[in-house]
């Protein structure tokens, strides 16, 4: 055996939503986005069997918690069994949300999936591909340890590949899962670390020693943009690691920004906006988009996009025209600073004042009292808002102060 091919994925979660899209196009779409986590993972299992791969390897998050009923897993396995039909190895961790103490339940696996160890760092071996696999999944939910210290030496002569879930230092917002550094996966001098955990793609060591978070397979929500999926991996003893991403995802997340500066109407906008995401929608081949639209700039249309409700609809409406599914449109959009028809200093009076009441939230629990009595209940049990939240009441206020500020700053039309 010369070269040993794997394919690298991790932060599956299966069988978890795409977060932020409250209304689709139509409802086909929406049955496609609901199993949009099963399409990327039989677009990963196709995947490993058309490159040729002799393993995959999971680097954690498989699942997205405990399963709801079997189903999940049970997909899973299939997905295992078809690997196993093509001889094709799996080794596999738990992360931080398929921790062994989160998923409960169990399905049979089939005999070409190994399933690390949680107790300790386990080296398994296969002799017929050369290649040494180490690694340590997650026994519970948070892990603190540097998991990678005791993670067994490389064995000379063979391909090394570690497995990993945990935020590599400088990961910012990832703290506290198993965390390590750098220099920690380097000083295995394992020919390829393959990390999860953090969504997005990333080659963390490239000098010898190579180390890479694959990102997830399917952008779950607008932060997550851009192509996600797998990358192949090509190892041969003491050579570096040569890796290639291929997209796996099934539909792609996307801010499209539409700068409106010099736009004269509301329409000319609007222009605009169907024109860049048509552009958009054109990078992301069969796959539909879905999109956050904010508009920026300078523009005498600002105050007409100040109208929540109507900016929504109407790009809405373009954007189902366009084969893109919009998560939110937001207008940034400032007017000339002419034309003004309420004084600078009221307006900044008005500003300061409702930046203090942001502060002191007293009145604002005051004023959202009767709401909240009315039908506050009814909003948190359809998971919309959470009136006695003090983000939610600070988030709120914040908008009606920057709507009652652009409301005031132009000229109505
Ligand atoms: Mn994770």
């Amino acid at each position: 055996m010369t070269g040993v091919r794997i394919v690298h994925a991790a932060d599956i979660h299966l069988d978890s939503p795409l977060r932020g899209l409250s209304r689709f196009a139509d409802e086909d779409l929406a049955q496609q986005l609901r199993l949009a986590s099963r399409r990327a993972m039989e677009n990963l299992v196709r995947l490993v069997v058309d490159k040729g791969a002799h393993a995959l390897v999971l680097a954690g998050d498989i699942y997205d918690g405990d399963w709801k009923d079997y189903a999940t897993g049970q997909f899973f396995a299939r997905q295992m069994d078809v690997l196993d039909q093509h001889g094709v190895r799996v080794f596999m961790v738990a992360g931080n949300h398929d921790a062994a103490s989160v998923v409960t339940r169990a399905v049979p696996l089939p005999d070409n999936v190994t399933v690390m160890s949680t107790d300790e760092a386990q080296r398994v071996t296969v002799d017929d591909l050369g290649l040494a696999v180490h690694g340590q999944g997650f026994a519970s939910k948070a892990v603190d340890d540097n998991l990678v210290l005791s993670y067994p030496d490389r064995v000379d002569g063979l391909v090394n590949v570690g497995i990993l879930h945990t935020a590599v230092s400088g990961a910012e917002g990832h703290a506290k899962y198993a965390p390590c550094s750098p220099a920690d996966l380097e000083r295995k001098a394992y020919e390829y670390f393959a990390l999860g955990h953090v969504h997005t793609r990333r080659v963390v060591n490239q000098n010898h020693w190579v180390a890479a978070f694959s990102g997830n397979l399917q952008g779950r929500h607008v932060n997550e943009t851009g192509p996600k999926g797998a990358l192949v991996v090509d190892l041969a003893v003491e050579q570096k690691a040569v890796l290639s991403f291929e997209p796996l995802d099934v539909a792609r997340w996307g801010k499209v920004e539409v700068d409106a500066t010099g736009l004269r109407s509301v329409d000319d906008v609007f222009d605009s906006v169907a024109r860049r995401l048509a552009e958009e929608r054109a990078t992301t081949g069969d796959r539909p988009l879905l999109a956050r639209v904010t508009i920026t700039g300078e523009t005498a249309a600002a105050g007409a996009l100040s109208d929540r409700v109507r900016l929504t609809e109407t790009v809405r409406s373009l954007a189902e025209r366009t084969g893109v599914t919009v998560e939110r449109a937001v207008s940034q959009a400032r007017a000339p600073q002419t034309g003004s028809r309420v004084e600078d200093r009221l307006l900044d009076a008005i500003r300061r004042r409702g930046l203090e009441l942001t502060e002191d939230l007293g009145l604002v629990h005051e004023v959202a009292k009767l709401p909240n009595r009315d039908f506050g209940l009814e909003l948190r049990r359809s998971g919309l808002l959470d009136l006695r939240d003090e983000d939610v009441l600070r988030r709120i206020t914040a908008t009606a102060l920057d709507d009652l500020v652009a409301k005031m700053s132009f000229e109505v039309n």
